[in-house]
């Protein structure tokens, strides 16, 4: 079954957009760096790590700090998607609709462009909250781009191309790659609301569990989505195990509905009001983009 990306969270993603725009007109004097960092930043994008920030500290009591963290997380991935698109890396032509950064700007502008979104992200937290907050919201993104995070799944996934895996070298190469940001995301919406340990345990669960079903969704996508729906020039790489080699596309799918259901099993000490991480959970097990 697809599902759009639900429009209760359009008027969060617009303003997230507004806001990623303002912090690269903050950036500095227009160059070929920013522009390409601009290319990648704002081009269509569902926004969900920064809609998963604003939506857990929403159910923590108090959204109304969280859009800096959600700027951060947006920069940190953009920049992982340049990365990931390099030749050296996925050598992928398309992303978002449109070529990859190093196609439209050059590899070296590319690469530069990708340093330049990780380091306003840090910039952006360090000057938008006090400073034990921003440190906290530092750490949780800094590890979760670093050697249990974003590189060690990144490494660990080039370097199983052509090479038989398990499940459980698959499974945390893209709780590496995908699920700790998601993760990231949601712990800090929850410290900018001041959250206590036991909610912020609970995010994380949700977060977890629906950051690896959007990963499988999206190995799903590589195999029956169209250019259209995806924005990639879509192709399941055929040197590279995943989790539709390994499970099928009846299996894949249900493994990505089992860990959303999961996902929202966490969410139940919130009640009703987790409705809209719910809405999300179940956007995630049925997407077609
Ligand atoms: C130093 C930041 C950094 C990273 C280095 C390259 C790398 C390590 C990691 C790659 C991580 C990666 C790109 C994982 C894939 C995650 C994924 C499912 C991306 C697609 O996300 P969507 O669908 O994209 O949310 P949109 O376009 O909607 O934003």
């Amino acid at each position: 079954m697809s599902a759009p990306f639900p429009s209760a969270f359009a008027g969060a993603q617009d303003e997230i957009t507004r806001a990623l725009d303002a912090a690269l007109a903050g950036a500095g004097q227009g160059d070929r760096v920013l522009a390409a960092m601009r290319y990648t930043l704002l081009a269509p994008s569902k926004r969900v790590r920064a809609v998963l920030v604003r939506l857990a500290a929403d159910v923590c009591g108090d959204g109304s700090r969280a859009l800096a963290a959600a700027v951060a997380v947006e920069c940190i991935h953009a920049s992982s998607l340049i990365l990931d698109d390099l030749p050296c890396m996925d050598d992928a032509p398309l992303r978002r609709g449109r070529p990859s950064a190093h196609v439209a700007h050059g590899e070296a502008v590319a690469v530069l462009a990708a340093f330049g979104l990780l380091n306003m992200a840090y910039g952006h937290l360090a000057r938008a909250y006090p400073p034990a907050i921003a440190a906290k919201i530092t750490t949780l993104y800094s590890d979760a781009v670093g050697l249990d995070g974003l590189i060690a799944g990144q490494a660990e996934d080039v370097l199983a191309t052509d090479a038989v895996i398990d499940f459980t070298t698959l499974e945390r190469i893209h709780r590496r790659k995908t699920g700790v940001l998601f993760s990231a995301a949601a712990q800090a919406g929850a410290v900018t609301a001041g959250a206590n340990d036991a909610a912020i345990a609970s995010l994380t669960a949700y977060a977890k569990n629906l950051g690896l079903a959007f990963q499988i969704v999206d190995d799903l996508l590589d195999v029956v989505g169209t250019p259209e729906e995806t924005g990639k020039a879509v192709r399941a790489d055929a040197r590279k195990t995943t989790f539709v080699s390994f499970s099928g596309i009846d299996g894949a799918r249900d493994l990505a509905a089992e860990l959303c259901a999961t996902a929202e099993r966490a969410l139940e000490p919130f009640g009703a009001r987790a409705n809209a991480l719910r809405e999300l959970a179940r956007f995630v097990a049925g997407r077609r983009q």
